[in-house]
């Protein structure tokens, strides 16, 4: 059963008396207000905690706990007991629930999910009688981010938020990754920048039929593997995932929670898929990649092939990469990231889903905004803390590489420092790129100053202009085109977003 609902996460609950009649005051219809966490599985099956949250939990609360079932249609309906926890103050309680998920509203883009319903007294306590019938209205929360449980370093922050930082990971993506597809001129045009993948006329497409042998997977690792060097340089408490985050319940009551991590205990948990509009099959990927199945039946399946030492001394470095990279890479990156939310400065549009993302060559300057940190599109996903662990567990696999030779052929591949990054001699079968490509260097690019000096960058084009100019050439229209759509030129394609990180058949 496909149970694509906006359900699991924190609502806040609020019941109230059913009284017939003008009371005047809705104070006096208030039963309770309290935290409800809920989980759904696949099956439809739904489970959670009823109860109020003091600002630390001591680890003796009473709650209910919740169990139920989803019946999806329109509305779906959600039912529910809710019975005390044993040994606490609310042992012996039940109550029975049924709700409906509220329909959407078209063009409502403020709009929360809500369950309304009723619930019953099933059993009495307390002097309070069997049988009474109360109205709730539970109230969906927003996903806590990552960047509020788990926060990156000030310092870092500012960095990979910085205009040049953000041009310079979603151009070196753009670049490789559209390569094959980019007509002649377009390729001419972006070899004139310095922003072509690689040795001019040499150049390593990530996506190309041959991208497992051209050397495009060991770009892959080694660009990122500086990034991930340079952000622990700063902050060496900056984690990583040692193996994926199992499923995580969102709430808990146990001793020394903080009602601020309520939703995302360890900055781990799965932020909601969304609908985008007009696109099924995507709308339908996102609801996938977050299931429990999912990470078994595939991330986990992958994370098992990637790690296992037979495998990975059967091959180069770059096939590697490049399976790595359009694989459980970019799956990493959409199940973990939230909608694209509107990070302008005015305040009556900010933080408002934005489903279709960023188009690509919306140069806003609004999207230099720290809060713009989008796990989906790589203009932004170097912001969220979750970037830094999944590097890092990329980033291992290339050691789990060097042992599988070195106990299968040692000696054979050499590491070395590489322009400051730990790396591997090239020996032209396990590893070929003379220089992996971080993107333009000073020395190629005819916009750029020579002689201006990037810290920590040493000779590479961190330079806005030339790579604003670099995307428009890669989405906009064709260099030689009509002058009617060159009047455009500030606009991508119609319909070209920022790049998701979507899968590619392996
Ligand atoms: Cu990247």
């Amino acid at each position: 059963m496909g149970i694509n609902l906006d359900i699991p996460g924190i609502w806040t609950y609020r019941s109230f008396l059913n009284v017939p009649g003008n009371v005047g005051d809705f104070g006096k219809l208030t039963v309770w207000e309290a935290e409800l966490s809920l989980e759904v599985s696949e099956d439809g099956h739904i489970y959670g905690l009823l109860g109020e949250r003091p600002d630390l939990c001591v680890g003796t609360e009473p709650y209910l706990l919740v169990e139920g079932t989803v019946i999806p249609g329109n509305p779906a309906v959600i039912s529910w007991r809710a019975k005390g926890k044993p040994q606490s103050e609310y042992d012996g309680w039940i109550y029975d629930y049924r709700g409906y998920l509220s329909p959407e509203w078209p063009d409502a883009p403020r709009s929360r999910p809500t369950i309304v319903g009723t619930v019953t007294r099933t059993v009495a306590h307390n002097g309070a009688p069997a049988g009474s019938v109360f109205s709730f209205v539970a109230v969906k929360s927003d996903f806590l981010e990552p960047r509020k449980t788990i926060p990156l370093a000030k310092s870092i922050i500012d960095m990979m938020s910085s205009a040049e930082h953000r041009y310079h990971h979603a151009l070196w993506h753009a670049s490789r990754d559209t390569w094959d597809n980019l007509s002649d001129p377009k390729k001419e045009a972006l070899r004139a920048t310095g922003w072509q993948p690689g040795p001019k006329t040499k150049e390593r497409a990530s996506l190309a039929a041959d991208r497992l042998a051209n050397g495009s997977g060991e770009d892959f690792f080694y660009m990122h593997r500086r990034m991930v060097k340079e952000v622990r340089a700063m902050d060496p408490s900056v984690g990583t995932w040692r193996r994926l985050p199992q499923q995580q319940f969102p709430s808990s009551f146990a001793p020394e929670t903080k009602a601020s991590q309520i939703g995302n205990l360890d900055g781990y948990s799965l932020p909601p898929a969304w609908v985008v509009p007009g696109d099924p099959d995507t709308t339908n990927w996102l609801f996938e990649l977050r299931k429990t199945s999912t990470l078994y039946g595939r991330f986990q399946a992958w994370e098992a092939l990637y790690t296992s030492a037979d495998y990975l001394a059967s091959l180069s470095l770059g096939e590697l990469g490049s399976r790595i990279e359009f694989t459980i890479h970019n799956w990493m990156h959409m199940r973990w990231t939230s909608v694209t939310r509107d990070p302008t400065g005015d305040v009556a549009k900010r933080g408002l889903p934005l489903p279709n993302g960023r188009d690509a060559l919306d140069f806003d300057e609004k999207w230099l905004d720290p809060e713009y940190d989008y796990l989906g599109e790589t203009f932004s996903s170097h912001i969220n803390p979750i970037f830094w662990r999944l590097h890092g567990w990329v980033d291992d696999r290339i050691n789990d590489w060097y042992r599988a030779h070195e106990a299968v052929r040692p000696g054979v591949v050499k590491p070395m420092t590489l322009d400051g990054v730990e790396w591997f001699a090239v020996d032209g079968t396990w590893v070929k790129n003379d220089e992996p490509w971080e993107g333009a260097r000073a020395s190629s690019s005819p916009t750029h100053h020579a002689g201006h000096n990037h810290p920590g960058h040493s000779g590479r084009v961190l330079d806005v202009p030339t790579m604003q100019a670099a995307l428009r050439i890669i989405y906009g229209p064709e260099p030689d085109a009509a002058p009617s759509a060159m009047e455009d030129h500030g606009q991508a394609l119609p319909g070209t977003r920022a790049s998701w990180f979507k899968n590619v058949p392996a």
